[in-house]
């Protein structure tokens, strides 16, 4: 980005916010546009300095809005095939998404963590274990705090770790990390992606402008990555990781073990009784952190330490409480079918399961398949509970039970569990429509939880 340009920042979320700040610290003029007419001019523009270079559009964009204007960067959560990009494109103004924005402003080395489940656990612990070895460490991205928010802070010393949504790889340019991960594709977001193959294509360039000294993380056990991980032209050199075969090169597990294998000789990363996260997936996401930090550097006795010390994310199968013998879980960012098999495959014992929300046109056929011998009561809310309903009756499951709110899903809970039990919030759906956010979500979980 050139200094001193005039340019369009389009959401006024967090990561316009940080963007806009950005632009403005390095000389440049905002145009800050937001499709939602009810928000409030004068809020957002209190965020920023007094007589901050910043004008603020509301609702539609016009052409007369945009005199002037030489760049445009786009929220994730704004999709292309939205009316505002049309006007944009139409005035043949380029649009980058914020990320590319961080990357252009932003120095050191880079590691990017994609794929569709499993991305903010491993990006986390990706960020505690670079913290052992390098001082100015940095977490950005999808997890929450945008990567526009330091980049400016970001010296050729430092070390970052983002997450990286497919949302977010839509609108990348020269984008380019040290080291990449894919740690899985499975149908997510196809409401706004189309068809898998489009998905799957996005998540893919997260590799497009590494090169042969640069890295990509990849697991061997999902086939759309395993073709990809060999498929000629790749530049990145591949390091795979395993929670179902043993491999000669690369991170996989073994009985109880965590195993780190090159050239064939092996070396015990951690057992996983030693770790504090739960399931299958979370040892995958283990091994991916532990093969993207060491490809960053990192030695191997500070890795297995940080894995060690690591606790779960919030809102990730966390555990909320013990009640009368029964064990409450949130897993509110299980916002996908994929998400929420790994969610149920987890669960210690028989479990109350707490599920729907906003329809992204996902196909629940897998995941109930999986209720049968794990799930006691299937209690359903939100928009997308007749769909479950039908797909888990389909399944041959009939414990259905709704409630009006997830107030109302906790309390049924409660009345119907016994001592053994897990109450699981998991919902596969986003939370669009009843709640801000999942975190929101998981916090209105997490206090009717607390307050039985
Ligand atoms: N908006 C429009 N027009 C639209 C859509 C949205 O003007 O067509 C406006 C909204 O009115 C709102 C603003 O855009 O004011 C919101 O922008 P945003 O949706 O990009 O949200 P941010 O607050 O900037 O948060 C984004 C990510 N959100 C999405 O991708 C939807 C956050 O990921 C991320 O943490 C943050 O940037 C920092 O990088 C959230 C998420 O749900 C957690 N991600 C999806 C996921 O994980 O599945 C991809």
């Amino acid at each position: 980005m050139d200094q001193s340009q005039k340019v369009l920042v389009a959401g006024t979320g967090v990561s316009g916010i940080a963007a806009a700040k950005l632009i403005l610290g390095r000389g440049g003029e905002v145009v800050l546009y937001d499709g939602n007419t009810a928000l409030n001019e004068t809020e957002i523009k209190e965020q920023f300095d007094e007589g901050a270079r910043v004008n603020v559009v509301l609702g539609e964009i016009k052409r007369s809005d945009l005199l002037g204007v030489e760049l445009c960067i786009i929220s994730p959560g704004i999709p292309l095939t939205s009316p505002f990009v049309a006007v944009v494109d139409e005035a043949k103004i380029p649009i980058l998404g914020e990320i590319e924005l961080a990357y252009q402003c932003s120095a050191g080395k880079l590691a990017a963590i994609t794929g569709t489940n499993g991305k903010t656990t491993t990006t986390a612990l990706t960020g505690a274990i670079l913290k052992k070895q390098y001082e100015e460490t940095f977490v950005v991205g999808n997890i929450g705090e945008p990567y526009t928010a330091r980049a400016s802070e970001m010296t050729e010393k430092s070390v970052t770790v983002a997450e990286i949504s497919s949302f977010q790889l839509e609108t990348i340019m020269d984008f380019h990390p040290n080291v990449s991960a894919v740690l899985n594709i499975t149908p997510d977001h196809l409401d706004r992606h189309g068809t898998m193959e489009a998905y799957t294509q996005i998540k893919e360039c997260i590799t497009m402008n590494q090169t042969s000294e640069d890295t990509v993380v990849l697991n061997f056990d999902d086939p759309i990555l395993k073709e990809f991980g060999k498929k000629e032209g790749l530049k990145p050199k591949a390091v795979w990781f395993s929670s179902k075969e043993t491999l000669k090169d690369g991170f996989f597990l073994k009985d109880r073990d965590i195993v780190y294998a090159k050239e064939g000789k092996e070396q015990v990363l951690v057992n996983v009784n030693d770790l504090q996260l739960l399931g299958q997936h979370n040892y995958e996401n283990v091994m991916a952190a532990a093969a993207v930090a060491l490809a960053m550097g990192v030695p191997f006795e500070k890795i297995t330490e940080a894995v060690k010390e690591f606790k779960p994310v919030e809102h990730r199968i966390e555990f909320v409480r013990e009640r009368t013998g029964v064990r409450y879980y949130n897993d509110s960012k299980g916002t996908n079918p994929d998400a929420a098999i790994r969610a149920l495959r987890a669960m210690p014992g028989p479990v109350l399961l707490i599920a729907g929300g906003y329809d992204k046109h996902s196909d629940y056929s897998a995941w109930a398949g999986e209720f049968a011998g794990r799930v006691k009561y299937l209690v359903l809310i939100g928009q997308t509970r007749d769909k479950i309903a039908a797909c888990a009756k389909e399944h041959g499951f009939n414990e259905i039970m709704y409630a009006e709110d997830l107030e109302e899903a906790v309390q049924v809970c409660a009345v119907y569990a016994d001592a053994g039990d897990c109450v699981l919030l998991s919902p596969a759906c986003a939370s669009w429509g009843m709640f801000k956010d999942f975190e929101e979500r998981g916090r209105v979980f997490k206090k009717s939880v607390m307050d039985l």
